[in-house]
Parts: C-alpha cells; structure tokens; sequence
C-alpha cells in the first residue's frame, strides 16, 4: 500500500484550521489536524515543504516509523511547529490504519474504558455576577464541570479568556485584527486578593457536587502559586491550571510542599520530555498535552503511558485551539484510556463547523459520545474549505503595569 498524494488546507469558520488529508493507492484517505494558534502557516509550511515531498510512496500502514522518520531526521528535534506537522501527518495514518480494520480507533487501543467522557465547558465574566450567570447556563445545559475565569476588580484591562463587558463573548484564542498582538495588562497582587474569595463564593452558590477548574494562564511565580494553591484548598477545586510556567520543571515541588490542590500543565508542551519529570515526581494531577500539539496519537500515548505509571490522569487541551479532527484523535484516546480524568470542550458546533468536519461525535449531559465510524469519525469537505482563507491574527502579550513583558 503507498501514499500517493497529500494537501494541506489552511481555513475554516471563525479560525484557521490547519487540515492535513493523505491518499492512498487503495482510495482510503485519512486526516490530521495541525493547528497551532497564532502560527497556522508554519505547520503548514513544514509540512508543505519537508514532509509530503518524503511521504509519498511510504506506506501509511507504518506510522511508527514515519512517525521515527520525521523525529529522527529532523536532527532539530521537537518544538510546536515541528510536532504538530508531525502530529498530523500521525492522526492521518491512524485514520487510514482505522478505516483499512474497520474498526473506530478505540479499538485499536484496546476498547472502551467508558461509554462517555466528561468534559468541561468554559464559563467567563466580565465580573462575579457575570461569572456566576455563565456558570449558571452552563450548569442548566448538564455540564459537570465548568472552567471558570473571571474580571478582576481595578484590573486596567480585561484578564485571560475574561470579555471586557457583561454577557459578551471573547475569542480569546485568536484576536483577528491583525499580527500585531493587543497589550493585556496583569497585576498579581490584585488577582491573588480577588480570586481565591471568588472561587469559594462560586463553590458557595453551586454547592459540593461541581467540578470547578480555573486557569491561572502561567501567570505565577511558583513561590505565587504554591501560595494560591494553598489558599483555594478549601475550595475543593477538581484543578487549577498552568499555575506557573512549566518550563522549570522542578519549580513544581514549590506547590506540591505547600497544596494539595490539583494541578494541571501540559497544553504547552510538545513531547514527552518537557512532562516526564511532572509525570514521574507526581508534580502535577493531569496532564493537558494536546494531541496535535504534542506528536499527534502515536506520541501523545506514550505519555498517557507514562502517567498512568504515576497516578496522573489526562485533561487534554481543546478546541478551538486545534481543530474537530484533533478532538476526534482525543475522544478515541478519552473512550480507551485507563487513566481518563476530563476533556477540555469548547461548543464548535456551529452549523459552518459541523459541514466542514462532519461526525457522528456527541454530547450528552456533559459527557462526550465518540462515534463508531471506522478510524477517527470525523469527514473533511473539501469543497466547503474553499470558502475560507488565512487570516492573519495572534494572541494578546501581557505586560506587568510598570511595562515589564509578562506571560499570556
Ligand atoms: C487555554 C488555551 O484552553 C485553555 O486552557 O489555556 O485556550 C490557550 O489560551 C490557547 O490555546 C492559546 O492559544
Ligand atoms: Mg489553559
């Protein structure tokens, strides 16, 4: 069996999708996503450059070494742009292996550990009140789970994935007014004063049963962090997010000797070496590596692997940071992994999405459905994707009040 073609589509409603589809000789097609935020083109250009004109003629039945192939003969090894050229060409190949077994991808993992997956919505205001009413709708809607981010009074600006006014949406993933990024200004000691109080007075309204997760955003110190994450302990969170950069990976015994609140890192980070230590000291309670982001499905199990030796769970990174493709190579590994904890879901289905991806996915009462089609259950319209473009855009910087450059 050989590869004979690939293309890489650039686009889609609202976001700038990065579509991978590899032919076979024997009609079976598969697909990847590799989406990387704010940098779309490169992927896409390594891809377009480097790794089709090598693909064609291998045969997709050997993702492993394809997948050792590309790593290896890389020399420069890993990084964003890199893993998630990688990561789509992988998700392709196990759509392929899928489609040829004619079986959904769950199985070839090894079957269902669960029916559904829970997954958790993002809840946001611009203050308390409007925290507490998105929270609300969220709750009413079935969800079990529910991120919650929130203004900060005397804030300059609006905070991370916060609108600026009451009851407004924000995208805040991608700002499409341009390359040049808008200023977010952030001030600690005014969150580290207004949030824990907010976070109890959320677990106050909605009482003990929902799962509260709130998204620090790399915003801390570790000395910071550990202190935050000793103050909302009585909260009960189910986890508090990127308290810090991670690329310290020893700062992490800060908030482990001060908190046991739980803690999720990972939708950062591009392989297995930039966790492993997380992983094996117990640092941290999930681990959020996205599969396109992190070597696509091949590499992204090792990891689970890896953390299912030392009691962490998984909370994959969501869309629409990645695309429905990528959603669907996570609701495979969500259905199978013994070591399952929560999905990261934002709502993509707007009727423009749905006819560019089409699946047999579904959500239910907070919990995620993934479908039985052979491989990974989810289409591509090639026709459809012709009525979008790249659009250049980017993600706010962060800067301290004094000017310093900060953390987005
Ligand atoms: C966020 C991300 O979903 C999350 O947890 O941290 O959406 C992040 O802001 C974006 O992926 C940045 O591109
Ligand atoms: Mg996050």
């Amino acid at each position: 069996m050989k590869i004979t073609d690939a293309k890489v589509f650039v686009g889609g409603p609202g976001k700038n999708y990065v579509t991978l589809k590899i032919y076979t000789d024997q009609g079976v097609y598969g697909l990847g996503d590799a989406t990387l935020n704010n940098r779309e083109t490169l992927p896409a250009a390594y891809l377009q450059d480097y790794l089709i004109p090598n693909l064609i003629g291998m045969d997709p039945r050997n993702s492993e070494d394809i997948w050792q192939f590309f790593y290896r003969g890389a020399y420069f090894r890993r990084g964003p742009i890199a893993m998630a050229a990688f990561g789509a060409i992988d998700m392709a190949l196990w759509d392929i292996k899928g489609k040829l077994a004619g079986m959904p991808l769950y199985q070839l993992f090894g079957g269902k550990s669960r029916d559904g997956a829970l997954v958790y919505a993002h809840a946001a205001g611009a203050d308390l009140d409007d925290l507490m009413d998105s929270v609300a709708s969220y709750v009413d809607q079935g969800y079990k789970a529910v991120r919650v981010q929130c203004g900060i009074p005397g804030m300059p600006t609006a905070s991370y994935a916060v609108p600026e006014e009451k009851s407004a949406g924000t995208d805040y993933i991608t700002d499409f007014s341009g390359i040049r990024p808008k200023v977010e200004i952030w001030d600690t000691e005014k969150y580290m004063r207004f949030m824990p109080e907010a976070l109890q007075k959320i677990r106050d309204r909605f009482g003990p049963d929902l799962k509260i997760l709130h998204d620090v955003h790399h915003r801390l110190t570790p000395r910071e962090a550990a202190a935050f994450a000793k103050a909302v302990e009585p909260v009960g969170l189910f986890w508090l997010e990127d308290p810090t950069p991670a690329e310290d990976q020893d700062a992490l015994n800060l908030i482990r000797q001060h908190s046991t609140t739980p803690i999720a890192i990972g939708e950062v980070f591009n392989s297995i070496w930039e966790c492993n230590k997380l992983i094996e000291r117990e640092l941290i309670d999930f681990i959020r590596v996205a599969v396109t982001y992190a070597g696509g499905i091949t590499h992204v199990k090792r990891i689970i692997d890896l953390a299912g030796l030392h009691n962490v769970r998984t909370g994959f990174h969501g869309a629409p940071s990645h695309s429905p493709i990528s959603m669907a190579a996570q609701a495979h590994l969500n259905a199978w992994a013994p070591n399952f904890g929560i999905q990261e879901y934002l709502v993509l289905g707007t009727p423009e999405c749905d006819s560019l991806f089409p699946s047999q996915h579904y959500l239910r009462d907070g919990l995620f459905y993934v479908s039985n089609a052979p491989g990974l259950g989810v289409d591509f319209d090639e026709d459809e994707v012709a009525k979008y473009s790249y659009k250049p855009g980017s993600h706010p910087v962060v800067r301290l009040e004094d000017g310093t450059l900060w953390n987005y």
